[in-house]
């Protein structure tokens, strides 16, 4: 992977607030070698500039989006309401309810506009860059063995766990 490599996955946060955590999905992909971008927008604060990216994204592309954001977290429903592109949304514990309302505001989508939705915070931005990346290795060998050898990796690990 390059910086000129175009991305293929478009990795989106409602606010400079949540970068903190969806940093976790950037440094995955980058691991997996897999070309990304990362963007702050919001759905109440620029809809238009939302509505404009992920319209645009397919073109230039894309092949999946993820989506962060905490509160009563509409940015993943919202970019899945533009494109056909797979969404993953990641819900952030950044209100007072830690991350619940989130959770079932990006889970929680009525029928026909689907948003994949994963764990809360850091663990699910990692899993939604895992999962983008198992959603591009269905077409791409090189990524489902840079999978396969993340899982090794992580299985050793426990084989090799010391309680001393
Ligand atoms: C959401 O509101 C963002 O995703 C963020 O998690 C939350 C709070 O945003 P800030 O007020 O911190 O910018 O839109």
């Amino acid at each position: 992977m390059t910086d000129q490599d175009p991305p293929l996955v478009g990795i989106l946060m409602g606010s400079r607030n949540d970068w903190d955590v969806m940093k976790a999905a950037s440094e995955t992909l980058s691991e997996l070698a897999i070309a990304h971008e990362c963007k702050v927008l919001s759905a109440h604060r620029t809809p238009k500039e939302l509505a404009q990216y992920v319209t645009g994204a397919e073109g230039r592309g894309i092949r999946v989006l993820i989506a962060g954001a905490g509160g009563a977290a509409h940015l993943a429903g919202s970019v899945a309401a533009s494109t056909v592109l797979p969404v993953l949304g990641v819900p952030l514990a950044s209100s007072d309810l830690n991350g619940l309302d989130a959770l079932l505001s990006t889970a929680q989508m009525p029928r026909g506009v689907p948003v994949g939705t994963l764990a809360i915070g850091a663990a699910g931005a990692i899993n939604a860059a895992l999962l983008a990346a198992s959603i591009i290795g269905v077409h791409d060998e090189a990524v489902r063995d840079k999978i396969r050898e993340g899982r090794a990796a992580m299985a050793r690990a426990v084989l090799e766990s010391r309680l001393d």
